[in-house]
């Protein structure tokens, strides 16, 4: 058994939950922040059987939606410094960052 751990775009993330469970795929949906943008995004755990993996992941890819955005210059004064952005850039945001790990052991109690 495998865990999917996908993080994906809130707008997407109601079309992809509704397109994983027509083909029976049990999901469970995290409201999550992104660390650079600290905007809200959306983390889908889906545990599945080793065999099933690759179709998940492909329902994952047609329901995720990438497209480019500016970010803004971003004040070390208003956040951490970590996350300075001195000057306007364009990022590849949404799509999906995906992690597929080995589930142990899988308990229903
Ligand atoms: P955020 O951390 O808010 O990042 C949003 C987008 O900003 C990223 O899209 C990337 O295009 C850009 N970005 C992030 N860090 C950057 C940096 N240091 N410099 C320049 N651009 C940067 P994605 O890579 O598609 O990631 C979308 C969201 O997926 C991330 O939101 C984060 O919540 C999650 N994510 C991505 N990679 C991750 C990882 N290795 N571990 C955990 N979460 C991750
Ligand atoms: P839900 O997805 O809201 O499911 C609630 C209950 O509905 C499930 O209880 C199950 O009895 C039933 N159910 C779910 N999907 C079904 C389907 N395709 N056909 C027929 N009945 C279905 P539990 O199995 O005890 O799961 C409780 C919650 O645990 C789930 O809430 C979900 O959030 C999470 N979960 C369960 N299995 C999961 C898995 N393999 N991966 C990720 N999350 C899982």
């Amino acid at each position: 058994m495998k865990l999917v751990i996908a993080v994906v775009e809130d707008k997407d993330s109601h079309r992809l939950v509704d397109a994983l469970s027509d083909q029976n795929f049990k999901t469970t949906k995290l409201s999550t922040t992104g660390g650079f943008l600290k905007e809200g995004n959306t983390t889908l755990m889906i545990g599945c059987e080793d065999e099933n993996v690759d179709d998940a992941l492909e329902i994952i890819k047609k329901n995720s939606s990438q497209r480019e955005q500016m970010v803004a210059p971003i004040s070390p004064m208003g956040g951490s410094a970590d996350s300075y952005i001195p000057q306007p850039i364009n990022i590849e945001v949404g799509g999906a960052t995906v992690f597929v790990v080995p589930v142990e052991s899988f308990f229903q109690f």
